[in-house]
């Protein structure tokens, strides 16, 4: 009790949240009622159903039906607005969160109807409580190279809302390679750059996405494990990893959180992070995670407070942001 309120009191930083993902049932019902989309789900007992994954695609197909509710920009500033209410509430100082404008654009949505909603929603949580938020341009892997580099140009005028770049959804037959003129044109527009890796594809994905697109970071990772040398170089280099217990237990990408690998790897030496993915999906927000890890595997106030300051030291702040929240 006392380590539980100890870990949602301890200053917590956010690197790996997709904005989608923190849509709850109670509200994805109420929009799909008021915008008259029909889903095949009546009550927030049939979508906790649904919640039962085996695998990366069966959770997509659950998360992409939840987006397609979202039409108006109401819509995107109170989605926002819910989510950064829950980072004042655990104590979530920095939120770097992922934008997939590609997701709402078979619906007619434009980009600048979502943008205007996130930017309203992070201006209002900035003014009133100083919420710091950073957010990246998240790009739909299942789609062609062409069509990311199409919503690339797009973006431009919203492009000092967007710190970074990142590659999303599904992972296995969609290789980092398939998008290296997207982030060498992401580069030349002084994006920071991050993908997932190494969720459900396997280690080489991760050293492409350093080696082909030149990424900072890597979301999720963990697959590194099968393999010696890749770990050893990411130890070498301190590439951050976003990583994600809950998410990767729900998604079955360790069988249970006891086998989850993300203390070995802070003890090795690596620069993991612990987030949250889709929380509304993944049965909870930071503090979920956090809370996880120490009933799960034990995990130590010091190993808390390493991950923590791991979570500040990868973002994308720059260094005055930085010393501004601590
Ligand atoms: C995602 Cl867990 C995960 N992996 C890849 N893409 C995603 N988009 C939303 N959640
Ligand atoms: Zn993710």
């Amino acid at each position: 009790r006392r380590e539980h309120d100890w870990l949602a009191a301890m200053p917590k930083c956010e690197l790996h949240l997709h904005i989608d993902g923190s849509l709850q049932p109670a509200r994805l019902l109420e929009l799909a009622e008021k915008n008259a989309v029909a889903i095949p789900h009546a009550s927030v007992a049939d979508i906790e159903r649904a919640c039962e994954f085996t695998d990366l695609q069966s959770f997509l197909d659950l998360y992409y039906l939840g987006a397609s509710v979202l039409r108006t920009e109401a819509d995107f500033y109170h989605l926002m607005m819910d989510y950064l209410r829950m980072c004042r509430q655990q104590n979530i100082l920095h939120a770097e969160i992922m934008v997939e404008p590609q997701t709402y654009a078979p619906f007619g949505v434009t980009l600048d109807v979502v943008m205007r909603g996130f930017v309203a929603a992070i201006d209002d949580a900035r003014r009133e409580w100083g919420q710091s938020v950073l957010l990246i341009l998240s790009f739909l892997r299942h789609l062609s190279e062409d069509s990311a580099l199409d919503l690339l140009r797009e973006a431009q005028p919203w492009r000092e809302h967007f710190v970074a770049i990142g590659l999303a959804s599904a992972e296995r037959d969609h290789p980092p390679a398939q998008f290296r003129r997207l982030y060498s044109a992401a580069r030349e527009l002084n994006l920071r750059l991050t993908a997932h890796a190494g969720e459900e594809g396997p280690p080489t994905f991760i050293s492409d996405a350093l080696d082909v697109l030149g990424v900072e970071r890597i979301d999720h990772g963990v697959r590194a494990v099968e393999e010696a040398s890749l770990l050893e170089r990411l130890r070498q280099d301190q590439v951050p990893l976003t990583v994600c217990p809950l998410s990767n237990v729900r998604l079955c990408v360790v069988d249970t959180l006891q086998q989850h690998p993300i203390l070995d790897l802070l003890e090795q030496g690596l620069c993991v992070t612990v987030n949250s993915d889709d929380p509304a999906y993944f049965g909870g927000y930071l503090n979920e995670n956090y809370t996880a890890l120490r009933s799960a595997l034990g995990m130590r106030r010091e190993q808390a407070l390493a991950l923590s300051r791991n979570g500040f030291h990868a973002s994308f702040l720059g260094p005055d942001q930085r010393a501004d929240l601590l």
